[in-house]
């Protein structure tokens, strides 16, 4: 099987992270999104939704999308589990793992693509072309502020983003909380038990080998 990556991007950067955390090796090909590699023919024909990280399996199958990644790799290669292990645990895990992705790397993206010179036409990931929008990039600093603090508040009483077991939920929340760096935004000091719990995922070997 391939993986299809471009490592220095926040989403390419989860799924690096997520087979780091169970020391799984695939294969990866480059798509260099720089050069829009991800919108040429070959590529697109695989992945209609033009993104990356992609996964292609030994029979051609193509699967796009981080959580379906994730499952897959999840059933094959159980351990350490990183989607919960119980039926509670693995709903909480969708749970805030969504919220994650919602709230955190979709607010700092509603800024970054908004803003970005290098992103005209392309505020939006995917093989549509959207103009920026100064509203929308304001709209999203406000919603990267809630995330902070709403996260903050969640973790005043959890260990970890999905509840008491380290998951993949942990690896969107601290890509959101790097992403944001790109828009300036940095975890405000006040949101103490956010900043607690990023240092302590920052310091996973997992995280240290994709930083
Ligand atoms: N919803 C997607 C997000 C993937 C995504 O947004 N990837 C970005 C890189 S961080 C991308 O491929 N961007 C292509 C572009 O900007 O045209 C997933 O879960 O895999």
């Amino acid at each position: 099987m391939k993986l299809y990556d471009y490592p220095q991007a926040p989403n390419p950067r989860r799924i690096n992270i997520f087979l780091a955390e169970k020391g799984i090796d695939v294969e990866r090909v480059s798509i260099d999104l720089t050069k829009g590699e991800q919108l040429e023919p070959a590529y697109r024909a695989k992945n209609p939704a033009c993104d990356v990280p992609m996964l292609e399996l030994d029979d051609g199958t193509c699967i796009s999308q981080i959580r379906a990644i994730c499952r897959y790799f999840e059933e094959i290669h159980p351990q350490p589990p990183m989607l919960g292990s119980t039926p509670t645990e693995k709903a909480l895990c969708e749970m805030w793992d969504h919220l994650a992705f919602m709230n955190g790397l979709l607010a700092v993206a509603e800024v970054f693509r908004n803003t970005a010179k290098g992103f005209a036409n392309r505020a939006q990931v995917g093989p549509h072309a959207y103009p920026q929008s100064a509203e929308l990039a304001e709209r999203g600093r406000a919603r990267v502020a809630n995330f902070f603090k709403d996260f903050d508040q969640h973790l005043a009483s959890h260990e970890y983003v999905a509840g008491n077991f380290y998951s993949v939920a942990d690896i969107t929340t601290l890509a959101a909380c790097d992403f944001a760096k790109w828009i300036k935004a940095e975890i405000p000091a006040e949101c103490t038990n956010l900043k607690a719990w990023y240092d302590r995922m920052a310091a996973r070997p997992a995280v240290q080998a994709n930083s």
